[in-house]
This record gives C-alpha cells, structure tokens and sequence, in this order.
C-alpha cells in the first residue's frame, strides 16, 4: 500500500477552494499582528515526529485485544504503514524502533524501505521489561536495578545491542524505560536499587557512540505500584547528570502524577540543557496513552510554549527526539495518529503565536491580567488552515483523516493483508 501524490490531488481539489478562503483570512489577521506566515509554514513543515513501531496495530488492555484488521505483521509493513501517515500529513517522518520487536532480518532492505518513504530512523528503545525466549536470567524483580548482578549484566548487555542494531540503521539516540520498582514496602532497598541502576546506566553509557544520547525516561508507577526506581523527572535528571553529557532526561507527558505541571517541568529541564526527548499523548488519570490533544489540549498548548521558549532561548538544549506513544483499542490506530500528529501541530502552530516580546513586558510590569490575555489570544486562534497550507505546499493531504478516509486505506490494507494479521506490539 503506498498513496500516490495524484490521489492526494484529487482529494484535496473538493476542498482547495474553501481553503483558500480560509488561509487568506487567517493569514492577513497574522500579517496584521507583525507575525511571518511563511516562517510559521516552515517551521512547520520541518517539525516532524516519530511514529513508535508498536502504535500501528490496534493496542489492547490487559482485559483484551480488539483488532482492526489489516494491521502490520513485520517491520516491512510497519514501516510501510508510517509511509501512508507521512505522505498524507508529512509530519511523521521518522520511526522509533523497540527492540527486540522489531530486530530487521535484512538492514539495507530495511534502510531501503524507509528512505524510499522518507523516514529516519529516530530513537530505538530497549525492552528490559519482559522476559525474552531463551533467556537466562528473569526479569521479574528488576533489570538494571536488580540485586543479582548476573541479571543487571544482562539488561546492560541488552542495552548495548540495541545501540549496536540502532547504529546500523542511522539512528543516534537509545531511550531507555524501565519498569524497575517494587510492589510492597520492604520489597527493594531504595537506596540499594537506585545505586545499583545509576550504575548500570554508566556501563550502558560507556558504549555509546560518540554523536549519540541516551534518553531516561520516568514514571511515578505501573507496572509497579509501591514504588519505581526511577520515578520521577528529578531522578532522571539526577541520572543523566551521573551519566555525562550525553545522557538527558526523557519526558512522557502521561508519566505524571495528576495536575503535575508539566510545562514547568519542561522549562526548568531545558534551562538545565537535560531535555533530551519527548513521548507526546494525553492522559485522564494516568498513562493512559490517549490520542495527543484529546484530554487536555490547554495543557499541551501551554508546554509547547515553554518547548517554542526553550527552542528560541536555550542553545545549551540539544534538538529535541520527537516521539508519539499512544495506542488503542477502539480507533483505527493509523486514523488516531493523524489526530495525534494533527494535535502536536495545532499545539506548535498556537505557542509560535505568542508574542514573546510583549509577554516579556507584561511579566516585567507584573500586569498578570495582561499575560493571561497574550497566551489565550495564540490559544484561541484557529491555525488550522495554517496546517493545511504546510502540508500542501510538501505534497500531503488538507485533510488527512479525510483523504484517508476517500482513498479507503484500511479496506486497501485488509485487502492485501487479511482479516487475520495480528501486530506484533503491544
Ligand atoms: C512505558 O510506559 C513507556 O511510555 C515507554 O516509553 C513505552 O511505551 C514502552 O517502552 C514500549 O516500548
Ligand atoms: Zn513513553
Ligand atoms: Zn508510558
């Protein structure tokens, strides 16, 4: 399945028109406020997300799995899958590969595929969080944390050859997220634990390459539910510190505990130069991965202006790896990344709005009612058409879920498939 431009072009004609108007409109209102709208087109344009290998076939719950059909069984297909995201939004031009899941059988066949579709290979994850066929030791009580060394040697040597596979696929980034804690008080040492992860993390750092990073990622719980080695974004922070230069603090926007204020977070983490990645999604109460923008599309905005606000102020940040990590059961799971790509957008599009300047000022004459005023004024405007004109203008589709829909993918791709394909993710 790959969608070709002229089909692109036919759908989008029914609507040119009507978006025309509605360009025209939002561009002379942004003309008129000293804004550039082609600088905002192409920051857009070269904002691009990476799609996770495992959000492309419907996810499940411990209670069930509900497929969609059609859904990829290999990496090929997966790869194949974020190419027909990418040609219709042009914003998920990358994918970040979870080893051991996807472990290519052929790399150039692999590179092949991908740079036909123009998708980078973005961050690879490791998997210390379930117990591999043929493994020796378990990871029931732990990886890079555990009492046994034996055990810890074998998630650090785990980590090393997802390096070595992420190396030669192109990609310059190792996340790592581990589900180490404990379940009841007692279980682990706190202290013992934490040592015994830094240190790991240190033999995992030695092996990198020079030109990549490596992304800790947090979580206050779950799988465990007493308590998580690496809970919170202070002891990722703490982490990559130990680590070295290299090493940065990963945030996940559904890794909080309710009403944490992320955007705060953000800000002090890239002030500090310590943020490395991001897994966008949406949360209600907790990590819920939800569709990017489907919760609480303010919040999103208002860390996206601290993001916009680091990017423009803290050259000692590095550029940030971009990551979706969000899956379900009840949507087509390439329809809700386009509403997750969509959101991302959206929220980048309002946070370059802000007038950074007259915020500036206000904060300066503590006109409280003022800054409020600056950032809701960005909020409230409608740039969707503005996403529009950026996808257009490279080749991708005025409505993605539209033109998804027309050019009927999922019976394309259940066509080619089967009903009976099962994704091999989570
Ligand atoms: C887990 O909760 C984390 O969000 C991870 O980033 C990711 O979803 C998992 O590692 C799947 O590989
Ligand atoms: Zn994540
Ligand atoms: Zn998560």
């Amino acid at each position: 399945m790959k969608i070709e431009q002229n089909n692109i072009q036919e759908v989008n004609s029914k609507t040119l028109k009507s978006h025309n108007e509605q360009f025209d409109f939002l561009s002379n209102s942004l003309t008129s406020k000293g804004l550039n709208v082609k600088d905002l087109v192409k920051k857009l344009q070269d904002f691009q997300v990476a799609v996770p290998s495992w959000a492309l076939g419907a996810g499940g719950t411990r209670f069930g799995r509900f497929s969609f059909y059609g859904e990829p069984s290999s990496l090929e297909q997966k790869i194949q899958d974020i190419g027909v995201i990418h040609s219709l939004t042009q914003t998920a031009g990358a994918v970040s590969l979870h080893i051991p899941w996807d472990i290519p059988s052929d790399y150039n066949a692999i590179k092949d595929i991908a740079s036909g579709l123009n998708i980078k290979f973005d961050a690879v994850n490791s998997n210390t969080f379930q117990d591999q066929k043929n493994a020796k030791e378990s990871y029931k009580y732990g990886s890079l944390s555990n009492i046994n060394k034996a055990v810890r040697d074998q998630a650090i040597q785990h980590n090393l050859d997802v390096i070595n596979i992420g190396d030669k696929l192109g990609s310059k980034s190792l996340t790592v997220w581990l589900a180490d804690g404990s379940c009841f008080p007692g279980q682990n040492n706190f202290q013992t634990a934490l040592q015994n992860t830094e240190n790991s993390l240190k033999e995992i750092y030695k092996g990198l390459p020079n030109d990549w990073s490596m992304l800790i990622e947090y979580k206050p719980y779950e799988p465990n539910f007493y308590s998580t080695v690496i809970q919170d974004w202070g002891t990722s922070f703490m982490l990559a510190n130990a680590c070295g230069d290299k090493a940065y603090t990963l945030v996940d926007l559904g890794h909080h505990l309710p009403n944490s204020n992320i955007e705060q977070i953000v800000s002090i983490l890239m002030l500090k130069g310590k943020l490395g990645g991001f897994h966008f999604n949406d949360s209600k109460y907790g990590d819920d991965d939800l569709t990017v923008g489907s919760i609480k599309p303010y919040a999103l905005f208002l860390i996206f202006n601290e993001l916009v606000y680091g990017i423009q102020n803290n050259p000692q940040n590095p550029d940030l790896a971009w990551m979706i990590d969000a899956s379900h059961n009840v949507k087509d799971p390439l329809e809700d990344l386009i509403q997750s790509l969509e959101a991302i957008q959206e929220a980048y599009a309002k946070a370059l709005l802000v007038d950074q300047n007259a915020l500036k000022i206000a904060q300066q004459e503590n006109d409280v009612v003022k800054c409020q005023e600056i950032l809701q004024d960005a909020y409230r405007t409608d740039v969707r058409p503005l996403l529009a004109k950026a996808r257009l203008d490279i080749g991708g589709a005025l409505n993605p879920i539209q033109a998804y829909r027309d050019l009927g993918v999922r019976n394309q791709l259940i066509k080619e498939r089967g009903k009976h394909t099962v994704s091999t993710g989570l």
